[in-house]
This record gives structure tokens, sequence and C-alpha cells, in this order.
């Protein structure tokens, strides 16, 4: 509330005791600084009181939520992390140094694919930010944080209207000597479709620029050609690591599962070696790499590639910290893991539980267990603000092992379905996702190839389609875009090609092609795109803004429409940017540094004949009141 807190004086420290006698005016506050934005916020809980958060489905008036206690932060500089032996050492030195090291390193996903993989990629920048310094100060011995990429980009504009790259800068801030690590998807960048070439490789650019250390790069079938382009942009554009995948898929112990063997995998980590990446992860999305296959894939990739192996599974199956013991046994060099109260069923196995395991063996590395629980208990708290999007999986499921669905689609899918009015046949769509796998050849299915299998089974589905029908009247279905897309070409060739008969049916008279998808796509002209943006929005939007606007033009569209109404509603607290304010229910947004604003809910008024209601709120003690449509 006082403008003191931004004075030069004052917060260098230099101001003496008399300091607020001799300036008064600093502690009045700045009349329209708080009208603006105090509007804007207003309007935005009018708006949830009066016709609630589009997005949540499922409230309960009656849920009372606990306070999330931040565990306590040293106010010492931050200690030295991989991101300051990565500055020093260089890439190179930096690389040989993690394969030779004998502690198992640990990269947490907690920010990015735990909430994506458990509650649908809501997690708010307000949520992480409270301890990001604190978890950069406590856990230095961290490979790297995984904060960015993969559905987070557009799901922070789509739902939680926050922007993904200020989000990045922001942790970046806050973490200054740990590796920031991404999901990159190839060819599609952070999107569903492949972009231009120079729209990737800027995208590459300014993810570095902004804070990324570590680009995972991956491509939905598997197919070489959709990561070279990255691994190269990554090596020449950036000081970054090329980090490439080989999805993990099927199950090559079962004699009747050959098409996915080890030999497959072997040959795809070495093309991925010749390529330049510096390091091969295995991106196990749907939690299929069963403990004994881990050992015999690990030691086999240690003896035929000679840069570190990172490990990368979902906890679907509820067994998968037991395949990290055997990977950790048999060599692997890091393993992604989720704090506690984050991780287990579609998410990443247990952090704190593992490094537990680990005490007293040789591959020990010795994290804070105890700052680790303070830091699960906290996200234990946050997770419940979040209730609408968890999904419904109680317990671990072996049927993971027949569906393959991978976890950051698993807790999407239902949502889906339900909005198809189909979510008392989620049984049936999981085994159309089995049908549908075998009709399309045996495919690796992780986005957007994981989606468009989704989108095939809810078609079959809401249609009662069976792979028979399919084949036989196939001429005379609509197929949805994204099927027709894929047998077209434009996610890449999937290892043995399409089944013929069925790209024909689907395809009708059009030609597939098998060149790269963005070999057809004309570069941007991102001098000339920048000024039509500046002319469409305005002139403070930057080359980071036009790339989401360019990957998600309506999405970007809308997201700046809604902050230009509603303002930074980031700044509000999770309760009250999901849920309605209840009567002289009352709370303090933090706008900046010191400029606080006090609301207070009054009351609601009926609604009149033309369904208009009005809001009453105090707001730093004056009472303001808005008018909003109710929609009911
Ligand atoms: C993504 O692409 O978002 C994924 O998490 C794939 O596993
Ligand atoms: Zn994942």
């Amino acid at each position: 509330l006082l403008n003191v807190l931004t004075n030069d004086l004052f917060r260098n420290g230099e101001a003496t005791v008399n300091f607020i006698q001799e300036n008064p005016q600093l502690t009045i506050p700045d009349p329209e600084y708080f009208n603006d934005r105090g509007t804007k916020m207003l309007k935005y809980l009018a708006e949830l009181k009066v016709n609630g958060h589009p997005d949540v489905t499922k409230y309960d008036p009656e849920k009372v939520f606990r306070t999330p206690i931040i565990p306590e932060v040293s106010r010492e500089d931050f200690p030295k992390g991989t991101k300051d032996l990565l500055n020093e050492m260089g890439r190179e030195a930096f690389i040989e140094y993690i394969k030779n090291e004998k502690k198992i390193f640990y990269t947490d996903t907690t920010l990015r694919d735990a909430h994506q993989s458990l509650f649908a990629t809501r997690l708010r920048n307000y949520d992480m930010l409270k301890v990001t310094e604190g978890m950069a100060k406590n856990f230095p011995e961290l490979f790297s944080m995984e904060v960015w990429g993969g559905a987070t980009f557009d799901v922070t504009m789509r739902f939680l209207h926050e922007d993904p790259w200020e989000r990045l800068r922001l942790i970046r801030k806050s973490v200054p000597n740990i590796l920031l690590q991404m999901l990159i998807r190839g060819s599609n960048a952070v999107g569903y479709a492949a972009y231009p070439d120079n729209v990737l490789e800027q995208f590459i650019i300014k993810s570095a620029e902004n804070g990324i250390d570590v680009f995972r790069i991956f491509d939905s079938l598997n197919w070489m050609e959709g990561m070279t382009h990255s691994i190269k942009t990554v090596r020449e554009k950036t000081n970054a690591i090329a980090e490439a995948c080989i999805c993990y898929t099927g199950d090559f112990m079962n004699p009747d599962r050959q098409k996915f063997n080890l030999q497959y995998y072997i040959d795809l980590a070495k093309q991925l070696e010749a390529a330049g990446a510096h390091m091969l992860a295995i991106k196990d999305m749907a939690g299929l790499l069963k403990p004994y296959a881990a050992e015999i894939l690990i030691k086999e990739l240690k003896k035929n590639i000679s840069i570190p192996i990172h490990l990368h599974t979902h906890d679907t199956s509820s067994v998968q910290s037991t395949t990290y013991v055997k990977a950790i046994e048999a060599g692997v060099d890091v393993v992604d893991v989720a704090l506690a109260s984050m991780s287990g069923l579609t998410s990443q196995p247990n952090f704190n539980s593992l490094v537990a395991i680990m005490q007293g063996t040789e591959r020990e590395n010795p994290i804070h267990l105890k700052k680790l629980n303070e830091y699960s208990n906290y996200f234990e708290a946050v997770r419940e603000y979040y209730y609408p999007f968890e999904s419904e999986l109680k317990a671990g499921t072996a049927e993971v092992y027949e569906h393959e669905i991978p976890g950051g689609q698993y807790s999407n899918l239902l949502p889906q379905a339900r909005s198809l009015g189909l979510e008392d046949q989620f049984e049936t769509i999981k085994q159309n996702y089995v049908v549908v796998n075998e009709l399309f050849g045996d495919i690796v299915k992780v986005t957007p190839s994981s989606k468009v299998v989704g989108d095939m089974a809810l078609f079959m589905t809401s249609n009662n389609l069976t792979a028979a029908d399919v084949m036989e009247k196939g001429d005379t279905l609509a197929f949805p875009d994204s099927v027709k897309q894929l047998f077209r070409g434009d996610l890449g060739q999937p290892y043995g090609g399409f089944p013929k008969a069925l790209q024909q049916i689907i395809l009708k008279k059009e030609i597939p092609y098998t060149e790269r998808p963005n070999a057809h796509l004309k570069p941007i002209d991102f001098d000339l795109e920048l000024q039509l943006l500046h002319q469409k929005f305005d002139d403070k939007l930057t080359t980071e803004d036009l790339l989401s606007y360019i990957m998600f033009p309506k999405v970007f569209e809308d997201f700046y429409k809604f902050r230009k109404y509603f303002g930074k509603v980031e700044k509000l607290p999770t309760p009250y940017f999901y849920y309605p304010l209840k009567a002289n229910e009352e709370l303090i947004v933090n706008l900046d540094l010191g400029k606080n604003m006090l609301i207070n809910f009054r009351y609601m008024s009926e609604p009149n004949e033309d369904g208009i209601r009005e809001v009453y709120f105090q707001i730093n003690g004056q009472t303001r009141n808005i008018v909003i449509k109710d929609n009911s």
C-alpha cells in the first residue's frame, strides 16, 4: 500500500529514522495505479462470483483449504549448482563430468510434467514462485529442474492467463544456479503441428535466451528427421545442452511385441548420438519400461553409446521406482522424479523415497531429505486448490501395459470424454485406444501422435464403430482432421510406414508425402510479422510474443484481450483465481513490491430483468461496485 517501498533511498537502506515524517507523501497510495489495476481485478472477482470459473465444473462450496507452509529460505547466496558448473566447464567437459560421476543425478519435474500429468497442467506461477528460490538453495545437487515446455506453454496462456515467457524468466531469476530444462516436441516445438524451420530456430534461440539450459528433444513417431534440426540448432545457436530422446513403447521382452525390439532402441540411440546429441533421454511417457527391461536396455545402451543417459518415466503402474533402482544399478546417469506429494500414478516416481532408498549405497547423492519433505508438504497443501482437475485414478494400474496411454494424456482424456458426453464410456475409450493403435500399425504414442490416437478412439466410441467398420465403411466416414493430417505425413513418418489400406481409406484422393513436413512450410519473415503484430495489438510486443502468436494465434489473441480487460490475474492467490469469494471474505493482493490491495467482498444484488447483477466490494477501504451479466 505504501509508495515508500518503491522509493530508492528507502530501498537502498539509506533512509533515516525520520524518513517517514519528512516524506509523508510517500505513504499515500497512488490512486491511478490502484484504480486501473484494482478495477480490472474486481471485474475478474465479480465475474467469478456471478458466473463461476468456466474451467471449474466440479465446484464444492464447502471445501476448506489449508494454508500451505512455505519452508524457510536462507538469506545466504545461492550454493553452486549444475548451472554454475556448466558455465565454468563448458558443455563438453560438463557432459563428461555427468557421465563420470558415480552418484546418481536427479531431475525434479514438479513444475512441469508432474502437474501436467496429475492435474491437467494447471499449476500457476503464484504457487511455483513462492518456493523456487528455496528449492534452488536447498537442492543444489539436482541435475536440473524441468520447468517449461510440453503442454505448459499453451495451457499457461489458454487457461491460466499467464505469459509462458514471463514464467520462464521469473523462474530463471529465482533459480540462477541449477540447470533449467524444457521438453520440446521436435519439429512441433511446443505445439501440435510442424512449424517452418526458422520458427523452430527462433523458438530455440529465444528459449535459451530466456533461461533454458537443457532441451529435451523428441519426435512423436521417433522419426530421426523430426529431431535433427532441433539438435543442430541447440548445438550451433545456443550454449545449451541438446538431450535427444528415444520414446519407449511396447515391451521388447514380450516375443509378441517385437516391432520395437532392443535393437531398434540401440540403433536409434546411436543415430541420435551421431546427430550431435549431448545426452540421450529414454522417454518412457506411458510408464511401460519394466524393471528387468530397464536393466537390459541401460546396459546395452551403455555399451553402444558414450553420451550420458537420462531416464524419464511415469508411475502409472506404481512400480516404476523399481525400474529406477534397476536402471541405477545398470549405470543410468540421471533419473526424473517429482516431489513426493506431486509424484506417483500418472506423474513421475517419488523423489523423496528414492533419495531414502539410495542412502548408504555407492551411488547415493546426498539430497537433504528433511527439506525435500518440507517442500513436498508445501505442495500437498497447494495441490488441494486444484482438485477439479485431478484425474480419477486412485491406485496404480497394470492396465497401462495394455492401453499404453501416456501419463500426460491420461489426466486429460477423461475431461475430453466428459466434454463429448462420453464420460461413462471411458472403459470403451481405453479399449478403442488399443484398437486404434493396432489399426495404425502399432505406433509410438506421445504428443501429438497420442492425441491423434485419442481423437480416433473418441471418434470410434461416439460413433459406435469397430475396427472392421472403419475398414469396411471408411469411405463414408468423416475422419477427425488430426487423423487425416497424421496419415498425410504432417507429423512425420512412423517406423515401418503407415498401413497402406487404411491410409487410402482415410486420405481418399489426397496424396501423402514422406519428406519433412517443415520443408513444405514457407519461412516466416520475422521483421514483417513483428510489424503486423504491433499493428494488430500494440508495439510493446516482442519476438517472444510473436512466437506465441505464430504457434497459437487464437489462444494468444484471447490471452492478450483477457489481460487488457482483467489485468494480471496471476497476482491472485489460487483459491481466488478459481473459486468465488464468500460473504465478507477478505484477501490481500500483492501487485508489486510494496503495492498491496486489500479486497473485501460485501454482497451481490439479485439480477434485474436483464439479468444484470451488482457486486459490491471494498478495496483499500473504499466501496466499489461492479456490474456483471448473470449468464445462468
Ligand atoms: C508433452 O509433449 O507435453 C509430453 O509431456 C509428452 O510426454
Ligand atoms: Zn513425461
